[in-house]
């Protein structure tokens, strides 16, 4: 059975053309098989956390209508970094695009490779600000 479900994917970029990484990838989320960009929330720029030194994230955050499952999802956001050129060296570290899947609506994942909700999902403020932003903007239509 196939579920249709809302998805919220976490984009992040801290090195390079950081707005280009992440118009590039809003445009590969929308043309993913199945799915629909319903909603996408502000740019932020963000102090980095964690153990690595780096400069500044911008942070986004898109509300996706999908049939696509978590796994499903998961493999499209890995393809999707590829393609867009990510450059990871260490874990945490900076990176040109980073996309997490933060929470489904209706399903769950606890795997030792997936994880949804997202362990982070109320920790970050700048995620619980997108998120907020989401809902209404989800909420309008
Ligand atoms: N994985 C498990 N659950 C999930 C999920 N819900 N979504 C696994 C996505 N991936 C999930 O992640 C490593 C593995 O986690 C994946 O292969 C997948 O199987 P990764 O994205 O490849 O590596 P990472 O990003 O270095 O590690 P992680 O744990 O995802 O770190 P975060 O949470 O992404 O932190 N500062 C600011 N201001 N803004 C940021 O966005 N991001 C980070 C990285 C550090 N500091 C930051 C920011
Ligand atoms: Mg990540």
């Amino acid at each position: 059975m196939t579920v249709r479900d809302i998805a919220y994917v976490a984009l992040g970029s801290n090195l390079g053309d950081r707005d280009v990484y992440l118009a590039r990838a809003r445009r590969a989320l929308a043309s993913m098989p199945r799915t629909r960009l319903m909603a996408a929330s502000s740019i932020e720029e963000t102090e980095p956390f964690g153990p690595v030194e780096q400069g500044p994230y911008l942070n986004q955050m898109v509300a996706l209508e999908t049939e696509l499952s978590p796994r499903e999802l998961l493999g499209e956001l890995h393809r999707i970094e590829q393609a867009e050129g990510r450059v990871r060296t260490e874990r945490w570290g900076p990176r040109t695009l980073d996309l997490d899947i933060v929470r489904y609506e209706q399903q769950t994942a606890d795997d030792a490779d997936l994880i949804v909700p997202h362990p982070a999902v109320n920790e970050r403020d700048f995620w619980r600000r997108e998120q907020a932003e989401l809902r209404s903007l989800i909420a309008r239509h």
